[in-house]
């Protein structure tokens, strides 16, 4: 919700803000894109007749946009990105500097994501089948990059309750030629013996390489471990998270109960407690690689690429 005291949003920021929070919008790459497009739209469709007022308003709009979804770094390094390059003397000029620097993150996002594709599919050799979870752009990349390299691959798709993120991955598969079956969760171990590589993206990587992804993500790693299976975890450094450099844990999103049981369904149970955590965390050591535009590391060593990346820590411009 809007603090009372911000200033007034334009609509399409608005509807950007709330297309991610109802997860018409999802997918932390996806989530990115559309909030840097959204800062582009709030800077163009401004009235605001000072320099100030116009800061004042991008800070407001930042907010808006960072209160969504708590666990996708992604998001609030796209406002950083974008806010950060905010500069200028007039509203024009400043209107300009923002709406520049939400093209220039676009276009950064979509050749990073072209890049980790193309390390993702060093690792799959001709005839290999991974094993998906949840719906991973980052992880669909280095399928498709695999595709195009003539590599035949096949893909055991977990359908990832309770929103069934899988479906989408099963029909992107599809659309690229790749042979699918689709699995329910609990029906992962079973199959993971006819699996090559796990592979899946990730909403935020911490500073220890630590995965956060959509949960689920970690009992399938823990398992794969035990089989024998490698982890393959697709992120762009834009899911590196600079908080967790100074210490800091990353907040796990609390999703509706009515994701799980309908209240008719729940009043039928009787007197229950429902839990719907959206993340988990996947500790390093079960984590093979991750592959990122800059190439494939081990989970130890992402800390030092972080530090290259952000310092020892990051700032937060719509908070200034
Ligand atoms: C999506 C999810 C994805 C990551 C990575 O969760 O966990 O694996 O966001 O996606 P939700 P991408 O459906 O709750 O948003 O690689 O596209 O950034």
């Amino acid at each position: 919700m809007t603090d009372t005291d911000d200033p007034a949003l334009c609509d399409a920021l608005e509807e950007t803000a709330e297309a991610i929070a109802t997860m018409e919008t999802r997918g932390a790459a996806t989530i990115a894109a559309a909030a840097a497009e959204a800062l582009a739209e709030q800077a163009r469709e401004t009235d605001a007749e000072s320099t100030a007022a116009f800061r004042e308003t991008m800070r407001a709009a930042g907010r808006r946009l960072y209160d969504t979804r708590p666990t996708a770094v992604s998001l609030p390094n796209a406002l950083r990105y974008v806010l950060g390059r905010m500069d200028g003397s007039t509203v024009p000029a400043l209107q300009s500097s923002v709406v520049e620097a939400a093209d220039a993150f676009r276009t950064r996002l979509d050749t990073a994501q072209d890049e980790l594709g193309s390390v993702g599919a060093n690792r799959l050799r001709d005839g290999d089948t991974v094993m998906t979870h949840c719906h991973s752009t980052d992880a669909l990349a280095c399928v498709e990059a695999a595709v195009e390299q003539g590599k035949d691959v096949s893909a055991i798709v977990k359908e990832t309750r309770p929103r069934n993120q899988g479906h989408i991955t099963a029909r992107q598969l599809r659309e690229m030629g790749v042979p699918v079956t689709l699995v329910v969760d609990s029906a992962a171990r079973r199959y993971l013996d006819e699996v090559d590589h796990v592979l899946v993206g990730a909403d935020s990587i911490a500073a220890d390489g630590g995965v956060v992804n959509k949960i689920g993500t970690s009992g399938l790693a823990v398992n794969a471990r035990e089989r024998g299976t490698p982890i393959m975890v697709a992120a762009q450094t834009i899911k590196f998270h600079p908080d967790t450099l100074t210490g800091h844990t990353v907040e796990i999103e609390m999703r509706d109960e009515s994701e799980l049981v309908s209240d008719e369904e729940r009043a039928d149970i009787g007197d229950i407690d429902v839990e719907n955590p959206a993340f988990d965390v996947t500790p390093p050591r079960y984590v093979d690689a991750i592959v990122t535009e800059s190439g494939q590391f081990p989970p130890e060593s992402i800390v030092t690429l972080m530090r290259e990346l952000f310092g020892e820590s990051a700032a937060k411009p719509w908070e200034e």
